[in-house]
């Protein structure tokens, strides 16, 4: 470890995106702190990414835990450069008549709060070193709707925004923000929204081709080291295989 590498913490790191983004900033001689509920899952990353890897383990929900586990962050690992917004999921597909309120509840606390949650608590330091990169992971979902998208759209439309008005409040404190918004991309994320069932998430990837999360992975590596005198506002992906449909319009018989 030297003083002069830069340190990245990225929340969701026990898979999909966020795993492929740690291995790429590690291979490129970064610090990087991972997170995630899942503390067998952050064990075995860190033993596979080493000494410049260090995991917290907490739920993004829960406001106490996010200000505690960031403010502990040993000496080490406390110079936090990029704060990559990663944790994030969609639960259900179900027509906003019949989605399950529980659900709706675990997004907006996961995609919005948990989100503003580590942003508040990581800014501080960043404009008092008047540098900093603020990275959040949307979707296309936030731009474009589509049938069963209701909540979990909005909550991305909100990562958008908010984005940019960071961005607003941030340009004259030396602190770059970003917001990055991909479109199909075979992770556990179909594995989530469907509650475990795999034969309905294997679905979504079969026969197509799709955003690997080592693509997000390169794009967040790239962002995080363009040169100061630029800063990426937003940047949408999708899948080779993945356009846009007409309007739904009803006919009256
Ligand atoms: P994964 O399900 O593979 O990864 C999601 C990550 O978020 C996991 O590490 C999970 O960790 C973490 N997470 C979820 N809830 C919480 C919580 N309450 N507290 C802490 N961590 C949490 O999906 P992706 O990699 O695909 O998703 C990453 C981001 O990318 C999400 O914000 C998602 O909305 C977005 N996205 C995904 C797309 C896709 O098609 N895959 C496309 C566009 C955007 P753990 O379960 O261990 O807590
Ligand atoms: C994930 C992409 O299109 O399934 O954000 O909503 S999509």
């Amino acid at each position: 470890m030297n003083d002069l590498q830069q340190t990245i913490l990225i929340t969701g790191a026990t898979s999909g995106f966020g795993k492929e983004t740690a291995k790429i900033f590690i291979k490129n001689g970064w610090k990087v702190i991972i997170t995630g509920r899942r503390g067998n899952r952050l064990e075995d990353l860190t033993r596979e990414l080493g000494q410049n890897c260090l995991p917290l383990c907490f739920d993004i929900t829960d406001r106490v835990a996010v200000k505690k586990e960031i403010e502990n962050i040993p000496p080490d690992f406390s110079n936090i450069d990029v704060l990559c917004n990663n944790a994030g999921l969609a639960l259900g597909l179900e027509g906003a008549d019949e989605a399950n309120l529980d659900d709706w509840d675990q997004m907006v606390d996961t995609n919005i709060k948990g989100l503003i949650y580590a942003t508040r608590q990581v800014l501080p330091k960043m404009v008092q070193n008047k540098s900093g990169h603020i990275i959040n992971i949307g979707s296309v979902a936030g731009s474009y709707p589509y049938p069963g998208g209701n909540v979990y759209g909005g909550t991305k439309a909100f990562v958008s925004q908010f984005s940019l008005n960071l961005r607003a409040d941030l340009v004259s404190k030396g602190i770059n923000v970003t917001s990055i918004e991909p479109g199909l991309a075979e992770t556990e994320f179909s594995l989530v929204r469907f509650k475990g069932d795999n034969e309905k998430a294997n679905k979504v990837y079969e026969n197509t081709n799709f955003i690997k999360p080592e693509d997000i992975g390169e794009t967040i590596y790239w962002v995080a080291t363009r040169p100061k005198n630029i800063n990426v506002n937003k940047i949408e992906i999708m899948a080779g295989l993945q356009a846009f449909n007409p309007f739904n319009i009803i006919k009256n018989d």
